[in-house]
Formats: structure tokens, sequence, C-alpha cells
């Protein structure tokens, strides 16, 4: 089976699973466990923030980080199909108690000016504008790099108005490896940001949460309310240290596998891909093979690959560690065989 899903199905290496074996371990909720101090501290400094937080998941890394800016009775600001809005299963609303103003992007960014006409000004009518959130790379515009000159707009305003910004960059070294420039040229215009360790840099667990030393010691009280104090966690911490230091640069690999995926799909007819491919995500629309985005998925199942949905018509593609260009080439094979018969 050539797994497509997503980036979040990548197993640990064998490096990363010794690591954990070996790791050294301690009470992290008193601070003690080493491996996780040693993450953290190494996440601060590559990210360029001063403190960091470990952290369960992307989403609760995001979650905590909104809980973190925000009161409830907030509103936040953003993309319409940002991952905190679309696929958190409404948890800004459930926890933070923050209403949320999306803005349409394009191609993940969204216009600053129409952030700016978005930030409430003084009125007892209106709701405080408690954060602008950034998504980069944006999931579900295709893995799309939101340049960093557009978050260098956007950061500049949020200034003016004394708004913080935070960077949903569970894909943050894609964007990066994309861009060919260091994470901190993004990080650089965000007050914090939340990386993912799970998804292409192989971890089998955990996020990031990086800011400043105050805001971090806040976080890390949210973290504890919703759960997220572990304990001998430097077993999880130690295969992260890995996805930090050994695994960002490979990521070039999954993008030209997903660029050879791409324009192999691109000479099926009857298949659209629908993005431009920036990073490790290709989105096709297949309205005009005939099928349903899900029996499109159902049928490449049957064949050996698996996909998901994206929308009714629409499917992702995510290339990852676990997937060689072998691999790749055996699905682009199966997908033309599927489509030809
Ligand atoms: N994205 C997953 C699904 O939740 C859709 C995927 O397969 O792409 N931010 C972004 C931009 C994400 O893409 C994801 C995961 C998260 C946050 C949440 O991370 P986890 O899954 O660790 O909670």
């Amino acid at each position: 089976m050539i797994d497509l899903r997503s980036d979040t199905v990548t197993k640990p290496t064998e490096e990363m699973r010794r690591a954990a074996y070996e790791a050294e371990v301690g009470d992290d909720v008193y601070r003690e466990d080493p491996t996780v101090n040693v993450l953290e501290e190494k996440a601060a400094e590559i990210l360029g923030k001063e403190s960091a937080l470990f952290v369960t998941s992307g989403t609760q890394g995001n979650q905590i980080a909104v809980l973190t800016h925000c009161r409830p009775g907030n509103e936040i600001l953003l993309e319409s199909e940002s991952h905190i809005f679309y696929y958190e299963s409404g948890a800004v609303a459930a926890f933070a108690g923050v209403q949320t103003r999306t803005i349409n992007g394009v191609k993940g960014r969204m216009d600053p000016l129409q952030i700016e006409s978005c930030i409430r000004g003084e009125d007892q009518h209106f709701p405080e504008t408690g954060l602008i959130c950034l998504e980069n790379t944006h999931n579900r515009a295709g893995g799309a790099v939101v340049p960093y000159e557009n978050m260098k707009d956007v950061y500049e305003l949020s200034r003016k108005y004394n708004v913080p910004v935070h960077v949903d960059g569970a894909r943050l070294f894609n964007a990066a490896v994309s861009s060919n420039c260091s994470v901190q040229q993004f990080t650089q215009y965000s007050d914090t940001v939340q990386i993912c360790l799970s998804k292409g840099l192989g971890a089998p667990v955990g996020s990031i949460l990086a800011g400043s030393k105050s805001y971090i010691e806040k976080a890390r009280k949210w973290r504890k309310r919703l759960g997220g104090g572990l304990r001998q966690a430097g077993i999880l911490a130690a295969p992260g240290i890995i996805a930090l230091t050994k695994m960002t640069e490979r990521l070039a690999e999954d993008h030209e596998n997903a660029t050879r995926l791409a324009s192999s799909l691109q000479e099926i007819n009857s298949i659209e891909v629908v993005n431009d491919v920036d990073t490790n995500i290709i989105v096709v629309d297949v309205k005009n093979t005939g099928y349903s985005s899900e029996q499109f998925v159902h049928l490449l199942e049957k064949n050996g690959v698996r996909a998901v949905t994206f929308g009714p018509t629409t499917v992702r593609f995510t290339t990852h560690y676990d997937v060689s260009t072998n691999d790749i080439d055996r699905a682009i094979h199966i997908i033309h065989s599927i489509i030809k018969h």
C-alpha cells in the first residue's frame, strides 16, 4: 500500500526508536525531564524565540496559543480555510470562547489591507480583535507557501494595532526548504509559532509552541489545564530532537516527489491538478473522470494507493518520508491504469 493520505502517517526512524529507548527522563511537570528540556531549548533557538513548549499535537499547540493570547469574547482573524477554523472541531469556540472572523485568502495568503479593515476599533458594540492567525504552509491551499514578504506586511500592521500574530507552522519547515531560506525568515514576523514534529519530520508525536518567555510560562499553565502536562515525556521528546535537527533538509525530497507525481497526473486529461505544488501536497479535481472524490479514493485504495477526499470532487495526495520515488512511480502507474480503464 502506498499511503499518500498525509505526512502524519510517517513512522519513526530506527534512530528515533533508539533515541526513545535510550532517552534520559524525569517528571516534566516538575521540569525535570532533561530530554524535554533539550528539545525545548533547541526548538526555541531554531525558531528564533525566547522560549518553547513541547505539546502533544499541532491542534493542542494552536489551541493553547489562542487560549493564551485571547480572552473570551475576543474576535480572531484567520483565513477561511485555515486549519484552526476548518479542522479543529470548533475548539476555539468551545475552549477559548472567541469568535472567528474569516478572510478569504489567495493561495493561503490574506491581503494585509483586508486584515487591517477587519481590526476592530474602540466601540462598546465591538469585540476586541485578540489575534491574527496565519498558516504556513497552508494545508487547504495545497501546501502553498505564504511568502515571508506577506507575513512581514501583516506583522507590521499588527504592531500598529497592538494585535499579536500566531503562525500555525505545522509545515513551516516545508515553507523554509521550498523558499531556500531559514525558518527564522518566517518566524521573525510572528509573536508565536506552532510547528509539528510528527508530520514530514517523522517524529511519532508532538509539536512545539514557541514565543516570548513570559508568554510560554502562561502557555505552560494552559497546557496543564488541558491535561497536556506529561510526565516522563523524554521518550517522546527524543525522537522530536532528531526530527528537528536531522529531518528538515530532506523535506526537499518530498517536494521533488510531489512535483513528479503532479506533472504525471497533469498528463491525464480527465484529472486537473488544482494547486501550484510548492511543497508536498497535490490537490486534484476528478470530476471529469466521472467519479466523485469518494469513489475515486475508494478505487485507488482497492488498487494499492491511499489518498484523502478534499471536497466533493477533489482529492489530496501528500508525499512524505515513508514514500520513495519508486513508490511514487508505482502510484503514477496505478493511477494511469485506473483512469484508462
Ligand atoms: N493536518 C492533518 C489533518 O488534521 C487535516 C493533515 O492530514 O493534514 N495545522 C495544520 C496546518 C495541519 O495541517 C494540521 C494537521 C494541524 C495543524 C494539526 O496537527 P495535529 O494533527 O498534530 O493535531
